[in-house]
C-alpha cells in the first residue's frame, strides 16, 4: 500500500457541491483501490471460515485506521470543511445476531493482522439483523436495508467468480462480493448472493428467516447450503486447477473451520464432489474430509442444536440426504467395532429421524474446540462425552478473543494515547506489554479515572442524542448490552433494580452512590417472553426515572437499536459490566472481554470466560456472585422458587410487580413472565434461577455501590482489568487456532 499516493489521492477529492454519501463513497473507494491494487504473495495454506454471521459493524473508521490515514484524513477534510465524524451515521453491517458473528468478524481482523491467510465465506443477506426501536416500550422491528442509502463500498461484486447452486427444484446463481480485509495480509471476506428467479433470490434476502413452519425450514436449509456449497465449489475448482485430482493434497492447502454447525452441509457437498465429480472413492474422501474439516461449537442450549428432518432435506437436497445418510451408515461401521451400543447411538448422525448437524461435524472434524474453559468441559463431560471418551485426542478448547485494534484503539483512542505515552507503540502489537503500566502508580490511577470520567461524558452525550435521556453525570455506569435471553438474565437485574428502587423510597439506602443502568439488546423477532422482559425493563425506567424521591440516584436506561457502533460508545464508558448469566449456559461471551479492555469491572457469575477473566486479574478486581456450575443440579433438585419467595417476602415484592398492576399488562405478557418464575411452562418453574440468585447478586450490586466511593481503589481496579487483557486479545486466540488446530507454519 502506498500510503502517500493514497493521502495524494484524498487530497484531490473535491467536496464542494457533494452530498455526504457522495463524499462516503468517493473516499472509500479512494481507498479500496489502494488496497486493491497492493500486491499479495500466494499463501501455502489458507484458512477457510464458514459463517452465517459475520457482524463486521460499520468499515469506514477500521478502514482508514488500518490504512494509518484516519488522523491525517481528518484534517485533510476538516481543512475542504468537511467533517468526516457525519459518517458515524453509516449503517453498520449488521449480518449476525449476537457474539457468534462478531468473534467472525474480530477473527477475520487478527488473521490479517498476524498475516495468516484466512478467508470468510458467508451470505451477503439484503436485510441485516432488524433495526429495534420501542413503542410504549415494546420492540418494534423494522427490516434492516443496509444498503439503500450508504451503499457498500468496501466490497467488489465479483461477477467472473460467480458459481451455480443446484437445488431439487431450482438452480440459484451464488455471486461473490469480496470484501478485502486489510493489515499486515489482506485476507478477503466472501459473501456470496443469491441471483436468478425471484424465489431464488429468497435465499439470501433475510437472516434467520422464522423457521417454526416448513417452509421456514427449507429456507434456512438452502440458505446453509447455499453459501457452503458455493464455498466448496470454488475451492474445490481452484484447487484441480493447480493440483488435478491429486486430493491427497488438498489439506496441504486448505483447512475448514465450520463456526458452529451451519455450514455442516459443506462437508456433505465436500464429499459429495470428490465422489461424484471426481470419482474418489466414498472412504477415500471421507479420509481427505477428516484432515480438512474442523469444527467450533458455540452453545450448548438444546433448542439451537440443529437438527434436520431427511425428509425435508431429500425434498430439495436429495443427492446431500444420500451423502449424509451414507456418511452416518459409513461412522458407524467404524465405530461399531470398538464402541458401546449407547456411544454410538449418542454419536450417531441420523438420530429419530433427523440429520444431528453437531454429530456430522464432531465425526468429521480433525479437531473440534469450545470457546471457553468451562464450555470446552461441558463439551466434553456433556453434550459430546460419548466422543470425547471415544476420540479424546479430538477435543480442546480455544478461549475466544476479540479484536484491540477496533475495540480498543478505534473505541478508546483516549485509553490508547495514554498508552502510547507511557510505553511507546509496542503494546499495539503486544498487549501483554501493557502489564509494565503499574495499577498502584498515582499518576497510571489519575490519567485513567480522566480518561473513564471523558468516556463516560461522551457516552452521555451520545445516549442524550439518541434516547433524549440526560443521564446523572457524577454515577457509577453499569451496563448490560448483550442479546435478550432468558439463560442470560436480564430479569434479575430488572428485579434487583427494583429492590434498589424500593430500598432507596423507604430510606434503607443512605449511603448509596448514584448508580446507573444501561440495557441493549434486541430480542429475535418470535421470542415473546425476551420481548416482555424488554417491556418491563422500559416500564421500571419509566417508573424510575419519573420519581423525584430517587431519581438523583438511581436511573435505567435502555437504548435502541443496540449493535456495533452502539457498543462502541457503551463499552469505554462504563464503569461495572453486568455478566451474570446462570452458571454453565454462556459458552464465553466476549462482551464481557470488551469490557475488561477499557477498565470496566466485571460483576459477574462464574460462567464462560467470565471465570478466566477473574483469574487473569488474580481475583479481587472483579465481582463474583451466584451459584456454581458444579452446585447447579444439586439446587434445582430440591428448588421451589414458591417456597423460596414465600421465605424472601423482599423478594416477593419486587416478582409482584409482574402481576399487581404497577405497570400495565394489557396483554398479559408480564404475566407470563411471572408464570415463567413460579410455574411449569416450556422450561422448569425459574429454570435459569433468576430468584435463586437475586438476593447474592443484590448483595454485590451494593458491594460495588459501597467499594466505589474509594475513588482511587475503585480506578485500581479498573485499570487493572484494562492491562490484564491481553489473553482476550483475538491475536492470541488466532495464534492458538493457527497453531494447534490450522497448522499454519508462517513465519511472521
Ligand atoms: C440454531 C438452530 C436453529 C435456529 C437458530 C440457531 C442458532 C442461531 C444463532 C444457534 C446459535 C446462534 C448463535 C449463537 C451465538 O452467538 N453464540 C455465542 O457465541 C459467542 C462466540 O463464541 C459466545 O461468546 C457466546 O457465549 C455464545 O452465546
Amino acid at each position: 500500500m502506498n500510503r502517500d499516493r493514497l493521502i495524494e489521492k484524498l487530497k484531490a477529492i473535491d467536496v464542494t457541491g457533494k452530498t455526504e454519501q457522495e463524499l462516503y463513497t468517493e473516499i472509500s473507494k479512494a481507498c479500496m483501490s489502494e488496497i486493491m491494487e497492493t500486491p499479495q504473495k500466494a499463501p501455502a495454506k489458507t484458512v477457510s471460515y464458514f459463517s452465517v454471521e459475520f457482524l463486521m459493524g460499520r468499515m469506514f473508521f477500521n478502514n482508514l485506521m488500518a490504512l494509518g490515514v484516519l488522523d491525517e484524513a481528518k484534517e485533510i477534510f476538516e481543512e475542504k470543511g468537511f467533517d468526516l465524524n457525519c459518517f458515524e451515521d453509516v449503517e453498520d453491517a449488521a449480518l449476525g445476531n449476537g457474539g457468534l458473528g462478531r468473534l467472525a468478524a474480530c477473527y477475520l481482523d487478527s488473521a490479517a493482522n498476524l498475516g495468516y491467510p484466512m478467508c470468510g465465506y458467508g451470505i451477503r443477506y439484503q436485510y441485516g439483523l432488524f433495526k429495534q426501536r420501542f413503542e410504549d416500550g415494546c420492540q418494534i422491528e423494522e427490516a434492516d436495508d443496509w444498503l439503500k442509502i450508504w451503499g457498500d463500498p468496501w466490497s467488489v461484486r465479483r461477477a467472473d467468480e460467480k458459481i451455480d447452486v443446484v437445488f431439487k427444484d431450482m438452480t440459484v446463481t451464488a455471486v461473490p462480493y469480496d470484501m478485502p480485509i486489510y493489515g499486515k495480509r489482506i485476507n478477503t471476506l466472501r459473501l456470496f448472493q443469491a441471483e436468478g428467479s425471484p424465489e431464488a433470490e429468497k435465499i439470501s434476502e433475510y437472516l434467520y428467516p422464522a423457521d417454526d413452519t416448513e417452509d421456514g425450514k427449507l429456507l434456512r436449509i438452502r440458505q446453509e447450503y447455499f453459501f457452503s456449497a458455493a464455498a466448496v465449489g470454488q475451492l474445490v475448482k481452484n484447487f484441480t486447477k493447480k493440483n488435478g485430482k491429486n486430493f491427497d493434497r488438498f489439506p496441504e492447502f486448505h483447512v475448514f473451520q465450520l463456526n458452529d454447525t451451519h455450514a455442516v452441509f459443506a462437508v456433505a457437498e465436500f464429499l459429495r464432489l470428490l465422489t461424484k465429480e471426481y470419482k474418489l472413492t466414498f472412504v477415500h474422501a471421507v479420509d481427505i474430509a477428516k484432515k480438512t474439516f474442523n469444527y467450533t461449537n458455540h452453545t450448548i442450549l438444546p433448542e439451537a442444536l440443529e437438527c434436520w428432518d431427511v425428509k425435508l432435506v431429500e425434498k430439495i437436497l436429495p443427492e446431500v440426504a444420500h451423502i449424509l445418510t451414507r456418511l452416518h451408515l459409513h461412522a458407524k461401521r467404524e465405530w461399531d467395532m470398538s464402541y458401546s451400543v449407547e456411544d454410538t447411538t449418542e454419536m450417531s448422525i441420523v438420530r429419530g429421524g433427523r440429520f444431528s448437524m453437531a454429530n456430522v461435524a464432531v465425526y468429521v472434524s480433525g479437531r473440534v474446540n469450545g470457546v471457553a474453559e468451562i464450555h470446552t468441559e461441558i463439551l466434553k463431560k456433556r453434550l459430546f462425552a460419548a466422543a470425547y471418551k471415544n476420540a479424546s485426542y479430538k477435543f480442546l478448547n480455544v478461549t475466544n478473543g476479540v479484536t484491540p485494534r477496533r475495540w480498543l484503539m478505534l473505541c478508546n483512542r483516549e485509553l490508547a494515547d495514554f498508552y502510547d505515552e507511557s510505553l511507546g507503540l509496542k503494546w499495539r502489537f503486544d498487549l501483554n506489554e501493557l502489564r509494565e503500566i503499574h495499577c498502584t502508580n498515582e499518576n497510571n490511577l489519575k490519567a485513567f479515572a480522566a480518561i473513564k470520567a471523558i468516556k463516560k461524558r461522551q457516552l452521555a452525550e451520545y445516549i442524550e442524542q439518541k434516547e433524549g435521556v440526560k443521564l446523572l453525570p457524577d454515577a457509577i455506569y453499569v451496563s448490560q448490552v448483550k442479546r435478550l435471553h432468558e439463560y442470560k438474565r436480564q430479569l434479575m437485574t430488572a428485579l434487583a433494580i427494583l429492590y434498589l428502587y424500593f430500598d432507596l423510597k423507604d430510606g434503607k439506602l443512605p449511603d448509596f452512590t448514584p448508580m446507573v443502568f444501561i440495557f441493549g439488546a434486541k430480542a429475535a423477532g418470535g421470542y415473546k417472553r425476551a420481548k416482555a422482559i424488554i417491556k418491563f425493563i422500559n416500564d421500571i425506567a419509566e417508573l424510575v426515572n419519573g420519581d423525584e424521591e430517587v431519581n438523583a440516584r438511581l436511573q435505567v436506561v435502555f437504548v435502541q437499536n443496540y449493535g456495533v457502533s452502539y457498543a462502541e460508545k457503551i463499552i469505554p464508558g462504563t464503569d461495572v459490566s453486568l455478566q451474570v448469566s446462570t452458571a454453565g449456559f454462556e459458552a464465553s461471551g466476549t462482551g464481557n472481554m470488551k469490557f475488561m479492555m477499557n477498565g470496566a469491572v466485571t460483576l459477574g457469575t462464574l460462567d464462560g470466560a467470565n471465570i478466566e477473566i477473574v483469574e487473569a486479574t488474580r481475583g479481587w478486581h472483579n465481582y463474583i456472585f451466584g451459584a456454581k456450575v458444579t452446585e447447579i443440579e444439586k439446587i434445582k433438585a430440591n428448588y421451589d422458587p414458591c417456597e423460596f419467595v414465600a421465605q424472601n417476602l423482599k423478594i416477593k415484592r419486587v416478582t409482584d410487580t409482574l402481576t399487581d398492576g404497577t405497570f400495565e399488562d394489557e396483554g398479559g405478557e408480564l404475566k407470563e413472565v411471572y408464570a415463567s418464575l413460579f410455574e411449569q411452562t416450556y422450561n422448569s418453574p425459574d429454570h435459569y434461577l433468576v430468584l435463586y440468585d437475586l438476593p447474592q447478586y443484590l448483595e454485590t450490586l451494593l458491594m460495588v455501590n459501597r467499594d466505589y466511593q474509594d475513588k482511587e481503589l475503585f480506578a485500581r481496579k479498573q485499570l487493572a482489568n484494562a492491562t490484564h487483557s491481553a489473553r482476550f486479545s483475538s491475536d492470541r486466540a488466532i495464534e492458538e487456532y493457527a497453531e494447534k488446530i490450522w497448522k499454519l507454519n508462517i513465519s511472521h
